[in-house]
């Protein structure tokens, strides 16, 4: 099917672009629970930190919260036609854990895990592959009275959040993934206060991590013993590319040590089973609690890793040395563009960390799980969204993907963020990521000529393949 894009005449067939992808690769997009699905209060869910701290006063943009959202969980058929419309072969969404276990751990609220078995049927009879995410940030509320990551009992509770999802849902769904962005969830959650729970407290931010990965090792058997030998657990991660800004000494120094935070922080263990070298001396932190098997429990080989990405790190070595958190980038980059967001737009640092995390660390398969960008859009009030610069960052992204495929990356599939505008934390709903607008008073959606580009790409894919 392709999708007729006559208000946006100027959208080119990407026939050219289509072909530096094999016959098999994925394309889809990518959402996340608490910031579309809305139906805060009902069919039993449980409250999360997201809900405890959009409600407390300053941390999100006007207050914005996720009661209503997008409204996703009342519209799940117009979201899925959306979907195939797009022309989409793969859907990421995660599942809300306080819809499953309202209380974290216990008793388990069946409606919660019909609600998602409801939107993988869905997804299958439109001939959309689910991808899972089990936690994309919204912890259950009576987790974090108890400490939340903080405390290593929540990384149990997750593998048995884990189990129960995947019986469930395990003989459907193929693909999985255990966590979203964990150095988010512990270092903006915990150390910096921004994300929930709002905690600042850097050795927090550490036993956290740690518990996040341990969460992600002890899930990932409990999930394989639910699903099948095809099926694939991965991980994933948001991964920044770090550059040294010029080559004096003290660059390359900070350079490292960003990289180490940035990147091996998380990397290191899950791939080599070890963290970073002088990693927490360097924070000046002590090393997180970690019990003997923890190490072998988080480097239990997965099947792929999820890359999030939306930009690079531009490090200007100081004179003294820097607290690995705190190297010196530069900013704004001269020359740069910038999405509304404030994020450089750097296309080849996508290309370069796939082509750097296949050499350093070579996992097995990679997917890019989510890449996009926030920019004012401007609706006409009736069927059109003209985003250009949206069209120009995809592409532009896109075409880097090709090139690290051609070096030998073995990337299976990408998925944009977002399929439609949402919830953007800390931002609240003043951030437009998606590739279809929401008019949030009608909750109508309009797909937005990024859509449209984006439907032209995958089908010109599909149509080289199917003429070959
Ligand atoms: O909206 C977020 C998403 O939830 C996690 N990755 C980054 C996106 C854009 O900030």
């Amino acid at each position: 099917m392709s999708l007729t894009h006559e208000r946006h005449p100027q959208i080119q067939a990407e026939t050219h672009l289509a072909a530096a992808f094999p016959a098999n690769f994925l394309w889809g997009a990518a959402t996340a629970a608490y910031q579309i699905e809305g139906a805060a209060f009902e069919d039993g869910r449980g409250p999360s930190i997201w809900d405890d701290f959009a409600a407390t006063p300053g941390k999100t943009y006007q207050g914005h919260n996720g009661d209503v959202a997008a409204d996703h969980y009342h519209l799940v058929n117009e979201d899925t036609d959306l979907m195939r419309q797009l022309g989409l072969g793969a859907y990421r969404f995660s599942i809300a854990w306080p819809r499953i276990l309202p209380q974290g751990r216990g008793a388990v609220n069946v409606a919660g895990l019909d609600f998602y078995d409801r939107l993988v049927d869905t997804l299958l009879a439109k001939g959309i592959t689910p991808f899972a995410t089990l936690y994309h940030w919204d912890l259950p509320s009576p987790l974090q009275s108890k400490g939340g990551w903080a405390n290593r009992e929540t990384a149990l509770a997750f593998a048995d959040y884990a189990e129960i999802v995947a019986q469930r849902l395990g003989d459907r769904v193929a693909n999985w993934i255990t966590l979203n962005e964990p150095w988010c969830s512990a270092y903006l959650g915990y150390a910096v206060g921004v994300h929930a729970p709002g905690m600042q407290d850097r050795q927090a931010a550490i036993d956290a991590g740690h518990h996040l990965l341990l969460a992600h090792g002890l899930a990932v058997p409990r999930i394989r013993a639910h699903t099948s030998s095809q099926s694939e657990v991965g991980i994933t991660l948001s991964l920044t590319p770090v550059y040294a800004a010029d080559d004096r000494p003290e660059t390359q120094r900070d350079t490292a040590l960003a990289e180490a935070f940035g990147l091996g922080w998380f990397l290191d263990p899950l791939f080599r089973g070890k963290y970073p070298d002088g990693l927490f001396e360097n924070l000046k932190l002590a090393q997180p609690p970690i019990q003997e098997g923890d190490l072998a429990t988080i480097s239990t080989p997965i099947d792929f890793l999820g890359v999030n990405n939306y930009s690079r790190q531009l490090v200007r070595g100081a004179a003294a040395q820097p607290l690995a958190d705190q190297c010196e980038s530069v900013s704004p980059v001269p020359g740069a563009c910038y999405t509304d967001m404030g994020w450089e737009i750097y296309p080849h640092g996508l290309r370069d960390l796939l082509v750097y995390l296949h050499q350093a660390y070579a996992p097995q398969k990679i997917y890019v799980t989510e890449n996009g960008a926030a920019f004012q859009d401007s609706w006409d009030g009736n069927g059109s969204v003209s985003d250009p610069r949206r069209v120009e960052f995809l592409r532009a992204y896109i075409e880097g993907l090709g090139e690290a495929i051609e070096q030998g990356v073995p990337l299976r599939g990408y998925f944009v963020w977002s399929l439609i505008d949402n919830f953007e934390w800390a931002e609240g709903y003043n951030k437009r990521f998606g590739i279809v607008y929401i008019d949030y008073p009608t909750q109508r959606r309009v797909i937005k000529e990024s859509g449209y580009w984006y439907a032209a790409l995958l089908s010109a894919h599909r149509d080289l393949h199917q003429s070959a």
